[in-house]
């Protein structure tokens, strides 16, 4: 079997760069107008850009997709109390709660797309409740009409970390669309990605400037309309994203190329989510579930051997992490967490590379 070299070593992702002359065409523009931070013109393209292309309005670049987290609970008017969200993510959707000094009350996930659980909520709201944070977890739709209705009954906001949601479509229209505010992440793994960077999605428009108004210190000039903090993003960062921007349907595409080679040559042998059928997915990360944590522990070690490194996204579950204020028990994602790990998957990926990734997986599996 072919072993991939130290310099070739095979990663979760990689994150896409686009040609340089293609980024410094934008660099260029930077140094001719001297204009490098707050607001400027490439922020500007790539904010609008990217609401039409995500068919959204009300839409705020910010410096990353935890901050965006933050600003989102902030501009809501969130400052205490319990915020129901999902045991099974990154951490950032835990701690930006937290930060916030607010309460995570843990629910637990659905077995089959592993995003919140919508016949648990109710279970867990008490008269402290101010919100619901689900996310659309790898890409894939919560029940957001569930979630409307319980928000609706009980009178809270809720707020999408759809950090892994840029471009998936559910029921027609964008799944950024739904909730009071949805945040993105573009840092450097994501399938669109500005380095480092986010976004807030706002349905109202007094939100919307709310969020505006957080991210340059709540002033403009010597007018101060409410508390800000710096959440502004850089013309380099915008000129990365208006690169990749151009690639953007030629990523998407490959994307999903690897993930149906993926499904053909591991033969339907590990378990996969259910996509829902009304969800045009985004192909965000190709996770599988293997039926032990031994079984995975194994697999990682084959594939470590020769230089693959997939990730164990999300390992471990948050309601188990040592600073959490209350313990709860979350047993589908507790399983799940222990048993789940994302494939490589990246432009760049070669076919061969995934031959060799599945014929390890199908030896030790
Ligand atoms: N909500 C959710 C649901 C999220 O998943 C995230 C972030 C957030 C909120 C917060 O968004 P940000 O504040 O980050 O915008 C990575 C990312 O850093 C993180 O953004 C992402 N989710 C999370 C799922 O993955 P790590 O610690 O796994 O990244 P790291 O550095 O180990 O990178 C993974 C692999 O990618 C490396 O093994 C090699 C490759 N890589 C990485 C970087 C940064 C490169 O080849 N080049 C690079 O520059 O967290």
């Amino acid at each position: 079997m072919t072993t991939a070299t130290s310099s070739e070593k095979i990663f979760v992702t990689k994150p896409y760069l686009p040609p340089k002359e293609e980024y410094y065409s934008y660099v260029d523009k930077i140094y001719e107008t001297g204009h490098l931070t707050n607001e400027g013109p490439l922020v500007k393209e790539l904010e609008r850009k990217l609401s039409d292309y995500l068919g959204v309005k009300n839409f705020q670049y910010v410096t990353n997709g935890t901050i965006a987290l933050q600003f989102a609970l902030k501009a809501l008017g969130i400052e205490d109390g319990e915020i129901i969200s999902t045991p099974f993510s990154y951490v950032a959707t835990t701690s930006s709660i937290l930060w916030e000094r607010c309460k995570p009350v843990f629910v637990d996930i659905e077995p089959d797309n592993y995003t919140l659980d919508v016949n648990k909520i109710e279970a867990a709201i008490t008269d402290k409740t101010k919100a619901i944070m689900p996310v659309h977890v790898f890409g894939y739709a919560c029940d957001v009409d569930g979630i409307q209705k319980i928000a609706d009954k009980y009178g809270l906001k809720v707020i999408y970390d759809a950090a892994h949601a840029f471009g998936s479509i559910y029921k027609g229209k964008s799944l950024l669309s739904y909730g009071d505010v949805s945040t993105l992440s573009f840092h450097a793994t994501k399938l669109f990605h500005t380095v480092e960077g986010g976004a807030c999605i706002a349905k109202d428009k007094e939100v919307f400037d709310r969020l505006h108004m957080i991210k340059r210190f709540g002033n403009i000039g010597d007018e101060h309309y409410n508390l800000g903090i710096n959440g502004k993003q850089s013309e380099f960062h915008a000129a990365m994203g208006l690169a990749n921007f151009a690639h953007l349907e030629d990523i998407k595409q490959r994307r999903k190329t690897i993930s149906e080679y993926y499904d053909e040559l591991l033969e339907g042998r590990l378990a996969r989510p259910s996509v829902q059928s009304e969800l045009e997915y985004n192909y965000a990360y190709y996770p599988v579930l293997f039926k032990t944590e031994e079984e995975l522990l194994s697999v990682f070690a084959a594939l470590n051997q020769q230089g693959i490194y997939p990730r164990r996204y999300f390992y471990p579950s948050l309601n188990t992490i040592g600073y959490m204020p209350e313990r709860y028990k979350c047993l589908v994602s507790e399983d799940i967490s222990k048993r789940i790990a994302c494939l490589p998957l990246y432009v760049g990926l070669k076919d061969s590379d995934i031959e060799m990734i599945c014929k390890i997986i199908l030896a030790d599996g």
